[in-house]
């Protein structure tokens, strides 16, 4: 897969795609990112990628003509059929389906937004989809693309280990991970429940399902709302909701 990056801070997203499982993914050939930077296509002697909204008021737009050759360079780079997706606060949020299918496109081109935004007529004429990461304010598109970006590219085939593997993912079945406890020279096993050191395998796989499904309930009853839970999964659920509401029931406890 590749991924194109129209941004006014190209070496961010350099940088950021060469850090982990995806600069990992970039190094086996799986993926390649690269970045353009808008200004290096304006065309008037201070190189302006910005100016005054129509209709006044605070802040700069970006200029559409930087942007148009900018994308058409970075078209042109690639003969494969490209998906423009502006990262913008107005978007729809990305979600881990979401993720899955962009994941199996042949290309991408990511837009950046920086200032008040961009030009709504380049949005309109030259953008698929617009895509927020979430309901709190950035600065600009680029974190945002970064996101998009490891998302993308640990679902590309042979990016993740085994031991990484996207199935076990906690988004993958719609619930949070469990708690995870290892060696600690300081505290030995103290706080450690008692039954990831009974050696009882079946045990440990229940009451990891069931920290799966109480803490969802605490932190996220958003992610049950629409969910469909099995016998089994609403008895683990029901046990753990009469302990918390017998003991400290404080959320802060998780
Ligand atoms: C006057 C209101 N504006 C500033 C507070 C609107 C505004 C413009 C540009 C707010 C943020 C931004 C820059 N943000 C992004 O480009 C962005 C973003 C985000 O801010 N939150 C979540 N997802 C994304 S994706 C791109």
């Amino acid at each position: 897969m590749r991924i194109d990056v129209l941004s006014l801070f190209p070496d961010f997203i350099r940088q950021a795609a060469q850090v982990g499982v995806v600069g990992r993914a970039q190094e086996r050939g799986l993926l390649k990112v690269e970045a353009w930077n808008p200004r290096d296509f304006a065309t008037d002697n201070y190189r302006r990628v910005d100016d005054r909204p129509f209709g006044g008021g605070p802040g700069m737009v970006m200029l559409a003509e930087p942007l148009i050759a900018c994308l058409n360079a970075a078209r042109l780079a690639s003969t494969k059929p490209a998906r423009v997706i502006c990262l913008s606060p107005q978007g729809v949020p990305l979600t881990q389906a979401k993720a899955r299918v962009l994941a199996a496109m042949p290309r991408l081109i990511l837009v950046c937004g920086r200032y008040e935004g961009l030009d709504e007529r380049f949005l309109e004429r030259e953008v698929d989809e617009e895509l927020s990461i979430g309901d709190y304010v950035l600065s600009g598109g680029e974190l945002a693309a970064a996101v998009l970006i490891d998302a993308v590219g640990r679902l590309q085939d042979g990016a993740l280990n085994d031991a990484e593997s996207a199935a076990q993912d906690s988004f993958e079945d719609g619930l949070l991970d469990c708690p995870h406890y290892t060696r600690s020279e300081a505290w030995g096993t103290e706080g450690v429940p008692p039954v990831l050191l009974s050696g009882d395998h079946a045990k440990i796989a229940r009451w990891r399902r069931q920290q799966s499904l109480g803490r969802t309930w605490l932190r996220r009853p958003d992610l049950l709302e629409g969910k469909v839970l099995d016998r089994k999964d609403a008895e683990l659920l029901a046990e753990f909701q009469a302990e918390w509401r017998a003991g400290p029931g404080k959320p802060e406890n998780l």
